[in-house]
């Protein structure tokens, strides 16, 4: 075991410029597995800006072996080296470094850095990669243009390719060859990269906007280049998108795209020269369901659309994440929106938007109530790569979507037009942004800062008082962030600006005009409105409202908080009948359901016997039925909140009865729409060849959510038919998938009828695809998230796939599939009273930690919530914390569980 890190706590509030800037910098790799040499000479001048002028010139380098150092070509003596880099003294105010070094990217399990992976080499930079491979001033504020030359051997590593434009290649003696690469664009050290190995790529060119001519390539390993079309075509609708919405046009001759399958996240925006994660590229109609088709189109288009927003402008620290991150979320989530057909069909943005506040809620909503909570511009870290985290890109994205919100989507790209005009070229904070969307759009945003500040979840209470005389409603709208976490309430220091969108219904259902009291009766009156909270507590009256109407609030989500009003059941079905906003309708549904599941669940816990009220029942049938609605929008609105979500909103978490609770939930809703759930899967077939439109997508998951529903059944029999035939015939993976995830249900609910004809299908499944490592990994999720039945853990079942030849504890993929599907995404087994699901995370964690840091810290994150659960979970949780704290050494790790316990 390796002793522990230390902890040095890094603040926004320390930052300084930099003592010295790089201007170029010039690499040379000569790359073999083992022990890869580097070559770097680098233009450094003192900072203009920099406070001291005598400053030593620090670099950070990490697991690296120091070979040569010179200054102008001269050997220097000045120089110490010590764990975290190297120290030189006594330079001049401009001289050309030259450093070499050596690393192993071989043995490099953290997969930051230089990496092999199945015998090709690839780069991580992003966060502090790049001090990996050779010594730098690794910050984002350092910017230079590249020019790099690879060198290897030629048979084993054919392609060679790096950022930018290739500008020359050649052979050299004893078999191996060169390739030069040259980005004309400065660039942070975070952005480099190279990839060298047996790739192949599918390739075509594109005229953009100006009418140049653009070579567009997606490289991955030989037998995976029937799966790359998908990816190229999100990519070319990417760049037309972003010339239309934004008028930014691709900038570099060449853009290319890299398939690895040893990766810690989705994918990276490295200049010109993206990796990917397989599993956001990979994709054909035996391969990929509908999700993962969606998925890679909005990751193809995130990480293209860093291009601008993180390249061309990127952040000048880490404190600045959301600057790129949130943004570049947003602009995905619009991306994905429009090509949904969102552009021009509210309900089908509304899909999109519903998919995006599931995580927002279900995720962030839980960050920022917890011990890891912080502001969207964080305050302090110790190891940066745990603050990728969904505060810093989900709620940055609605922080965003919040200048559109305020300003309608000219005033954004007023906004973002003024941004690129000032700051290309540069690296910026969020204030900066901020700024530019207010000049551009004549407002003061001096108190929109606060949603970048302060951390929790803000609440907006809603009263209404109607006048029958004055035919007034008076809504009153009061902000506060109730109970936050330590964490979190130390940064609250005032009210935001909350962007609120409503409507009101008259008694049929109809949206009524609104008009602000004040307002000229002429002025056309629109039906949605978008009130301004910028006070702890504000009314606002409308006029001429002729009967006491029903509020539709937050229309599409306007802004990241939670309301407080006390509907009743009757109003909230009625909301999910009639109300013209389509998120709204998914959501009063969704309040509904979560009304009922807590107060089942409470009755679980008090072992009362359980009832669902017919109305309920109703008004879930109403939507199954509703053919008006489009077959994705029920999928959602049928979708019961999920049991993570459901125990955050309990005093004190119970897994257990919330399990319980929402099967009952299901099984009842399955038996008394037994006709309606196969009429529904009946008529959403999609015959014929597949296609993941959004259309047939929609088909397809409303059909295998009835699917799922009937596998509820008391008696089995129909699900057992249907799914059978649908894994036998089906021509996608969507389907094949959802027919093998009901048949491990159907094995939990009636093991003596289900038992063989599950075991047959995981094993047909297994055989049929154990080439396809992104298959497998749906192989080892399915099992790891299935209920416990029969007197059987799923926890037994996972350690038994733990020793399966297939499992890698190197893979992360392979790791996310098995280990963190049971531990962050089965919470019924997770959390069973007997620790088991604890003690298996802290040996998981401990092991990962030894390998690769990044996912151990990402694991570690499934128990900080532990404060929040019923006390007989809370003590083992505490316990499998703690053995953690005593043996995770790296910073990563140890950030996370040192925040959990204190
Ligand atoms: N910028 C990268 C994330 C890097 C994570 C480093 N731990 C991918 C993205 O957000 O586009
Ligand atoms: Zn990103």
């Amino acid at each position: 075991m390796s002793k522990p890190a230390e902890t040095t706590v890094i603040r926004r509030a320390d930052y300084t410029p930099p003592a010295f800037l790089i201007d170029n910098v010039e690499l040379e790799f000569d790359l073999v597995p083992e022990r890869t040499l580097v070559r770097s000479t680098l233009r450094v001048r003192r900072n203009p800006q920099a406070g001291d002028a005598a400053a030593d010139l620090e670099l950070a380098g990490e697991a690296l072996e120091l070979l040569s150092l010179t200054v102008d070509a001269r050997a220097h003596d000045a120089v110490t080296v010590h764990d975290g880099g190297l120290v030189v003294s006594n330079v001049p105010e401009a001289f050309e470094l030259v450093i070499e070094n050596a690393c192993r990217p071989a043995t490099n399990t953290t997969l930051s850095g230089l990496y092999v992976s199945n015998g090709n080499f690839f780069t991580q930079c992003e966060a502090e990669g790049f001090r990996r491979i050779t010594y730098f001033l690794d910050r984002p504020d350092v910017m230079a243009t590249y020019r790099v030359t690879l060198r290897a051997d030629q048979a084993a590593y054919p392609v060679l390719l790096s950022n930018g434009n290739l500008v020359d290649s050649g052979t050299l003696p004893h078999g191996r060859h060169y390739a030069k690469w040259e980005d004309p664009f400065r660039k942070p050290s975070y952005l480099f990269a190279l990839v060298a190995g047996k790739l192949v790529a599918r390739e075509q060119t594109m005229t953009t906007r100006s009418g140049k001519e653009k070579l567009l390539q997606v490289w991955v390993e030989p037998h995976d280049l029937d799966k790359t079309g998908h990816a190229l075509d999100s990519l070319v609708r990417a760049i037309r998108w972003d010339e239309q919405r934004f008028g930014l046009e691709l900038d570099l001759d060449r853009f290319m795209i890299v398939a690895v399958s040893d990766f810690n996240m989705g994918a990276m925006e490295n200049k010109g020269l993206n990796i990917f994660n397989t599993k956001y590229v990979l994709a054909n109609a035996q391969s990929a369901t509908d999700i993962d088709f969606a998925n890679i189109e909005s990751v193809v288009g995130h990480e293209y659309f860093h291009n601008w927003t993180g390249n061309r402008v990127t952040c000048r620290d880490w404190f600045q994440l959301s600057l790129k991150e949130g943004l570049t979320v947003f602009r995905d989530q619009e991306f994905s929106a429009d090509m949904a057909g969102g552009a021009t069909d509210p309900a089908a943005a509304a899909v999109k938007r519903i998919d995006d506040v599931r995580v927002l809620r279900q995720m962030q909503f839980a960050e920022d109530a917890g011990p890891m909570a912080h502001p969207v511009r964080p305050e302090s870290y110790v190891e940066i790569n745990n603050f990728y985290t969904v505060t810093v890109y989900e709620k940055g994205a609605e922080v965003v979507r919040m200048y559109q919100t305020l300003f309608g989507r000219d005033g954004l790209r007023r906004g973002m037009d003024l941004y690129f005009k000032r700051h290309d070229g540069q690296a910026v904070t969020c204030d900066d942004f901020r700024a530019a969307m207010a000049d551009a759009n004549h407002r003061d945003l001096a108190q929109f800062e606060r949603w970048y500040s302060q951390a929790g979840t803000p609440r907006v209470a809603v009263r209404t008082a109607y006048d029958p005389m004055a035919r007034t409603l008076t809504l009153t709208l009061a902000q506060h962030y109730g109970e936050s976490s330590p964490q979190a309430a130390q940064t609250q220091k005032g009210p935001l600006l909350i962007p609120f969108a409503l409507g009101l219904l008259d008694a049929q259902g109809r949206d009524m005009p609104l008009r602000l009291q004040g307002e000229p009766a002429d002025a056309g009156a629109a039906t949605t409105r978008v009130l301004e909270l910028t006070d702890t507590e504000q009314s606002f009256t409308f006029v001429d409202i002729a009967e006491k109407p029903l509020p539709s609030l937050l229309r599409n989500f306007s802004a990241p908080v939670i309301v407080e009003y006390d509907y009743t059941s009757d109003e909230l079905a009625f909301l999910l009948a009639h109300d013209s906003d389509p998120f709204n309708r998914w959501e009063a549904g969704q309040r509904l359901a979560t009304r009922a599941l807590l107060s089942l669940a409470t009755q679980v816990q008090q072992h009362e016997p359980l009832e669902l009220p017919a109305a309920f029942i109703a008004a879930f049938g109403a939507v199954l039925r509703d053919a008006s609605l489009s077959p994705a929008l029920r999928e959602q609105a049928l979708t019961l909140p999920s049991e993570t979500y459901l125990a955050e909103q309990m005093d004190e978490a119970d897994p257990a009865a919330v399990h319980q609770a929402r099967q009952f939930v299901r099984r009842r809703l399955a038996a008394a729409l037994r006709e309606d759930w196969l009429a529904a899967y009946d008529m959403h077939r999609t015959p014929g060849e597949y296609d993941p439109n959004p259309a047939d997508a929609g088909k397809r998951a409303l059909k295998n959510l009835a699917l799922h529903y009937l596998a509820e059944l008391d008696d089995p029999t129909d699900a057992l038919r249907l799914t059978r035939a649908q894994f036998d015939e089906a021509n996608n993976m969507t389907d094949r998938a959802a027919a093998l995830a009901t048949l491990i249900t159907l094995r939990a609910n009636a093991p003596a009828q289900a038992q063989a004809a599950a075991q047959a299908a995981l094993d047909a499944f297994y055989r049929r695809h154990k080439d396809d490592a992104l298959v497998i990994d749906k192989w080892f999720a399915l099992q790891a998230q299935q209920r416990g039945g029969a007197g059987r853990r799923t926890l037994d079942t996972v350690r038994e796939l733990m020793r399966h030849p297939a499992f890698n504890l190197k893979n992360p993929n392979r790791v996310r599939a098995l280990i963190f599907s049971f531990c962050a995404t089965n919470p019924d087994q997770f959390h069973l009273s007997d620790g088991s699901g604890y003690a298996f995370w802290a040996e998981q964690v401990i092991a990962l930690d030894a390998i690769n840091p990044q996912v151990a810290a990402r694991l570690t994150r499934s128990l900080e919530r532990w404060r929040k659960f019923v006390p007989a979970l809370r003590e083992p949780m505490r316990a499998a914390l703690e053995k953690v704290a005593a043996d995770a050494s790296s910073k990563d790790v140890r950030e996370i569980v040192g925040k959990a316990l204190a």
